[in-house]
């Protein structure tokens, strides 16, 4: 029966700079620096295990318009690693890695086909016979306004066909430059397997039309296990499994102090919970550590020294784990005993705040506003900063900590 096997991934960003908390210690981050190629290093040796046919990168293999030597050297050994295997590579850049741009060129090896800057059909043949069609279309340029996956052109002759597309839904915002396309247009190319590219969140459109998401996490947005998509596409089958290999992984948690009276039980709960993030294939977790609820504690969280000692301790902790696991940064948003117990014995103000506070969390735009105000106001415009929309929540939080921390220790005394 005929079958073939492929991996696809996008969005490498081989190159990318990798920014990290300034407290962690060297290994890790050179651990971190190195995350990217590793994670490709894993994808190649997968290949070879796997025995796909090839690999399709969606665009995006690197990061710069001028492309690290470093990096493309790295990626053409990687990819020449396939060749003894009979692997093939199709590539289309993107919108970072576009074809028109100055870079010092580096050749590829004869496994690997790159699609030009318009629409074109490429073969792949399997024990002599046409397999499968792949239809791409490279970046000339750091923008792509027109829709490309319209001028795809199914030609018969192949028991699969494959679009390979670095693009973005026109519903999402800011699509306009990234070949945008409507989800009708791709259905209606009748391929096997849509494999896209841009978007760093692995999703699916439908359940043949995918985004692998990026290879390795760059940042703390960037959360959960990162890779690529192994297919199998079958006649009237398709499997798709995702198959982790970056090395290091961004995860948020939030730890509730409610119930614990000591730095022990909180540190036993923290840990277990940590420990509850299984990791496939990560060498380490990155976390941000987010404390809420109400209790003892929270005083003692209050001081910035006790967290960061705290943090110091469970990260040696972490260290000897595997895998281990560093926490980059602890969020207080923990409410004093004091201040729950005064709210609770009728404090109008400090329960007026916590309402208040509320209240604009669930509409910012009324935030927006006052802020817009206070930025024209005579004396108060040297504090304020224009940049708050991302910060809405931040500012709310100190607010009503600071609030809290004045008032209620200035009733309880
Ligand atoms: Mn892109």
């Amino acid at each position: 029966m005929e079958s073939i096997r492929f991996i696809h991934a996008a969005d490498l960003h081989l190159g990318s700079p990798l920014s990290v908390a300034a407290g962690a210690p060297s290994l890790l981050k050179k651990q971190f620096e190195n995350s990217i190629y590793a994670a490709v290093h894993k994808m190649i040796n997968n290949a070879i295990q796997f025995k796909v046919d090839f690999i399709i990168l969606a665009g995006d293999l690197f990061d710069q318009e001028n492309r690290s030597i470093k990096s493309q050297l790295f990626l053409k050994q990687q990819l020449e690693l396939l060749k003894p295997h009979g692997i093939s590579v199709y590539i289309v850049h993107g919108n970072h890695d576009p074809l028109a741009e100055n870079y010092a060129p580096v050749e590829w090896p004869d496994n690997v086909e790159v699609f030009s800057t318009v629409p074109e059909m490429k073969v792949f043949y399997k024990n002599n016979k046409p397999a499968a069609h792949l239809y791409g279309c490279s970046y000339r340029e750091r923008e792509m306004p027109t829709n490309i996956a319209k001028a795809y052109n199914k030609q018969h002759g192949a028991p699969f066909h494959i679009g390979i597309l670095h693009g973005q839904e026109k519903t999402v915002a800011d699509a306009d430059n990234y070949a945008p396309f409507s989800l009708k247009d791709l259905v209606e190319k009748e391929m096997d397997y849509w494999a896209l590219g841009h978007i760093h969140t692995r999703q699916n459109l439908s359940p043949h039309i995918c985004y692998p998401g990026n290879i390795q996490a760059r940042h703390r947005k960037e959360q959960g296990e990162k890779g690529y998509l192994l297919v199998d596409l079958k006649k009237d089958e398709l499997d798709i499994s995702f198959q982790a290999v970056s090395n290091v992984v961004f995860e948020n948690l939030e730890i509730s102090i409610n119930g614990k009276e000591t730095f022990d039980h909180l540190t036993n709960t923290l840990i277990k919970q940590i420990k509850q993030v299984s990791l496939e294939y990560a060498e380490g977790l990155w976390l941000e550590i987010e404390l809420t609820g109400s209790g003892r504690l929270s005083e003692h969280l209050e001081s910035e020294i006790n967290v960061e000692e705290w943090k110091e301790a469970i990260n040696e902790i972490g260290a000897l784990e595997d895998p281990f696991f560093y926490i980059y940064r602890i969020k207080n948003k923990t409410i004093p005993a004091e201040v729950t117990d005064q709210i609770k014995d009728g404090e109008h103000f400090l329960g007026d705040t916590h309402q208040a506070a509320n209240f604009y969390r669930s509409n910012p735009d009324m935030l927006q506003r006052e802020w817009e105000e206070l930025l024209h106001h005579p004396s108060a415009k040297k504090f304020m900063s224009e940049n708050t929309a991302s910060n809405m929540e931040v500012i709310i939080e100190e607010a009503e900590r600071t609030i809290w921390n004045k008032w209620g220790r200035g009733v309880s005394n």
